[in-house]
């Protein structure tokens, strides 16, 4: 294969981004179908990915059309696993944004098609683990000097969320991302996690708790505080810090100049996520191509992907519990081990 012909399956907003992404800035790869339930949202995803590109609102003909030989599902969560499967099926190489699947029983299901289909077909989208601030702690951390991690202090704030945007979603579609790159940048596994829900803000709608504490502890017991405050008002802002046995460090924030006006010094914080990770989307995109290439999966694996959902369950358990709830994964299978 020397070029990726590529579906998307899901013209919503991250599919639109991808198709645009692709057509303009990835190597090696096109985009030569999109898809949607609805015929609106895939003609919407046609308009960017230019006039060539066939457009179908069924995901099964897309990803077995002949000329497709790559697949990009952007549907939202709960509908990712069909097409992952179908792909899988077509021996087709798949991009999942994430999450791999809403449920923990979604990714087992794809995990095993995968393992039974005997290749590493599926890459789950976590572009946090292409962030150039991350990857630089990770650096920082294998060098040795700082000696072992203790401590994570994380906060994942937001401006504010849509009206449909839930409780359990501060978990599934928020800490999902820190649940999968913070073992990743420790090199541990998560043990048990819980929840702690602080006095709601007033801004949060009607039903949302929102701050939410999440406490997360590795095997190797490193604990992670993470506060996820979706409604804070003031922009995208996502931090770090990593305290070791002989040292502290933090993840560098996009930067920005720093202003005098009107009696302040300030500096702006990044305004949404889409602006603050957009290039490790077009790193990781053009990762996943060039793996793809060559008949492997870079990034986040499907294991990864599922256990995250294995997490994201035992947190959202733990949201009503209130008390520390396991997770249990059964131990990575050997096709997972790096
Ligand atoms: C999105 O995928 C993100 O990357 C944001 O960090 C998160 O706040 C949002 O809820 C997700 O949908």
């Amino acid at each position: 294969m020397n070029e990726l012909k590529i579906a998307v399956i899901g013209c919503g907003m991250i599919g639109r981004e991808h198709i645009e992404r692709i057509q303009n800035r990835i190597r090696g790869a096109s985009v030569v179908a999109v898809c949607d339930v609805f015929e609106e949202g895939a003609k919407k995803g046609a308009a960017i990915a230019g006039e060539d590109v066939r457009v179908f609102t069924d995901f099964n003909e897309a990803i077995n059309a002949p000329d497709v030989n790559a697949v990009v599902v952007t549907t939202p969560g709960q509908f990712h696993k069909d097409p992952i499967l179908a792909a899988i099926k077509a021996g087709k190489p798949v991009f999942s944004e994430k999450p791999l699947a809403n449920t923990a029983a979604d990714g087992k299901e794809i995990v095993d098609a995968e393992m039974a289909s005997g290749k590493h077909l599926v890459q789950v989208g976590f572009m946090r683990r292409y962030d150039r601030g991350y990857n630089q702690l990770k650096a920082l951390l294998a060098e040795g000097k700082f000696g072992a991690p203790l401590v994570l202090k994380c906060t994942h704030r937001a401006d504010g969320v849509a009206d449909d945007y839930s409780t359990a979603m501060a978990v599934t579609d928020t800490a999902i991302h820190e649940i999968d790159v913070l073992p990743w940048l420790v090199d541990d596994e998560w043990d048990e996690v819980q929840c702690i829900m602080p006095k709601t803000s007033a801004k949060a709608h009607e039903g949302l708790k929102d701050p939410q504490i999440m406490i997360m502890k590795t095997k190797s017991g490193i604990v992670t505080v993470l506060e996820v405050n979706v409604n804070c008002g003031f922009g995208y802002d996502i931090n770090c810090e990593i305290v070791c046995e002989n040292g502290v460090m933090n993840l560098p924030c996009p930067s920005f100049p720093t202003v005098r006006f009107d009696h302040n010094v300030s500096t702006k914080i990044e305004d949404n996520w889409i602006l603050r990770f957009i290039d490790s989307y077009d790193v990781e995109i053009q990762d996943w191509v060039d793996h793809a290439l060559k008949g492997e999966a870079g990034g986040s694996s499907a294991w990864d992907g599922y256990v995250a959902s294995i997490t994201a369950d035992a947190l959202v358990k733990s949201q009503t519990s209130g008390v520390p709830e396991k997770v249990v994964t059964g131990g990575t299978p050997d096709f997972y081990k790096k």
